[in-house]
């Protein structure tokens, strides 16, 4: 700031010079009408407002003019840093309210919107109904026996009383091993583990066998040449006919329902003398075969459902297996996994359980 004043007219301060404060305006405005950010109007409000200002330095001269032309000169510097004041409030207005709207889209965050996850697999059905199904006679006191897939052509057919030209031998078509003579199959159904069962423990015998099983027949709607299979195997003084019923009743209860009964129908199996085929009653029309007048479609109109085999253990097994068939009775039952899957959940082709195709064993969650 310059010294006392008294002699010179304002006119002549440089400072407040009318076409100075003129051209210091103009340039305030023009630095704050071209600033397109906070920060670029931070800096012109340093620039034109701060104490360095040419209107700031203006102001100050004002103060060392003699009192005759301070109000004029007051006026002047008043009403120009008054515009650029308002300038400033106007584009900081502006300029916060881009801001504000700028971050509105920028930051909004989308509940809706997928995010890129790693898809969950899901467990195949077939591994959850077998689950379920160890579940239920580990809950009942059994133990869960396992044997090979690849099996001794002795085990499949001839301990269990298939004869090398019995009938049953060609009707559960065979992979065998090579070579020719091998004495090696593809187990074509999990009753060999009955008699491995037989030959490593002494009765009393109460054991679940699940497992994979193959037959040469082709993939079409109800037939797959690999499928899994769970056995049922008691042998115990005194065991009868009536405890294999009790027992398959208590377990179609716990698998499709309370109230669902079974019922025993004569077969032929050459491993069990006598042999039944295990019929459940329909657990969706409850036996009556009709659903609102109309044919029920899980059961076929017939009230009862096939599930698999059973019947009480050939005395024959048991003396192959070692066991004395005067003093031990047994039960055995075998049923298919996949046929159980359909019928527990109406799936109309055996392609659907057998292709891998995630979704349709995500229709099936984690648990069924
Ligand atoms: C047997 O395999 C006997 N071992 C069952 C048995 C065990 C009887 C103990 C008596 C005592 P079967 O051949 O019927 O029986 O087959 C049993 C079940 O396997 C059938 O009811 C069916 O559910 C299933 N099954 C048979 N063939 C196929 C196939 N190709 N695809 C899918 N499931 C099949």
């Amino acid at each position: 700031m310059s010294g006392p004043n008294t002699q010179y007219d304002p006119v002549e301060v440089a400072a407040l010079d009318p076409a100075a404060i003129d051209r210091a305006v103009e340039d305030a405005l023009a630095q704050i009408a071209a600033a397109t950010t906070l920060d670029q109007l931070k800096a012109a409000r340093t620039a034109h407002q701060g104490e360095k200002s040419p209107l700031a330095l203006a102001n100050r001269e004002i103060g060392a003019l003699p009192p005759s032309a301070k109000a004029e000169a007051g006026k002047r510097v008043g009403q120009a840093r008054g515009r650029v004041g308002h300038a400033l409030r106007e584009r900081q207005e502006e300029l916060e309210a881009e801001r504000d709207a700028r971050i509105l889209v920028e930051e909004t965050v989308d509940l809706t919107v997928r995010v890129p996850r790693r898809p969950l697999g899901a467990r195949h059905p077939v591994s959850l109904v077998s689950e379920r199904v160890e579940d239920i006679f580990v809950a009942m006191g059994w133990e869960i026996a396992e044997g090979p897939e690849i099996e001794a052509e002795w085990l499949n057919f001839d301990a269990l009383n298939i004869a090398a030209d019995h009938p049953a031998r060609q009707e559960q078509d065979t992979f065998f091993v090579d070579p020719p003579g091998s004495g090696l199959v593809l187990r074509t159904h999990t009753s060999p583990v009955q008699v491995r069962t037989m030959l490593e423990r002494r009765p009393p015998i109460y054991v679940l066998c699940p497992g994979k099983v193959f037959r040469t027949d082709d993939l079409d709607a109800t037939h797959t040449p690999v499928f899994h299979q769970f056995e049922g195997l008691v042998v115990d003084e005194g065991i009868t006919m009536a405890h294999l019923k009790g027992t398959l009743d208590a377990f179609v209860q716990r698998l499709f329902g309370a109230g669902v009964e079974t019922r025993l129908r004569p077969n032929y199996f050459p491993f069990t003398e006598p042999s039944a085929e295990i019929d459940c009653r329909c657990w969706v029309c409850g036996g009556s075969g009709t659903l609102g007048g109309v044919r029920c479609r899980t059961c076929g109109g017939t009230g009862w459902i096939e599930l698999g085999g059973s019947g009480m253990v050939n005395q024959r097994v048991l003396r192959a297996a070692g066991v004395d068939p005067g003093r031990y009775t047994g039960f055995a039952f075998g049923l298919g996994i996949e046929r159980s899957l359909m019928l527990r959940h109406n799936v109309a082709d055996m392609h659907d359980i057998v292709e891998g195709d995630v979704r349709f064993s995500r229709q099936f969650g984690m648990e069924i």
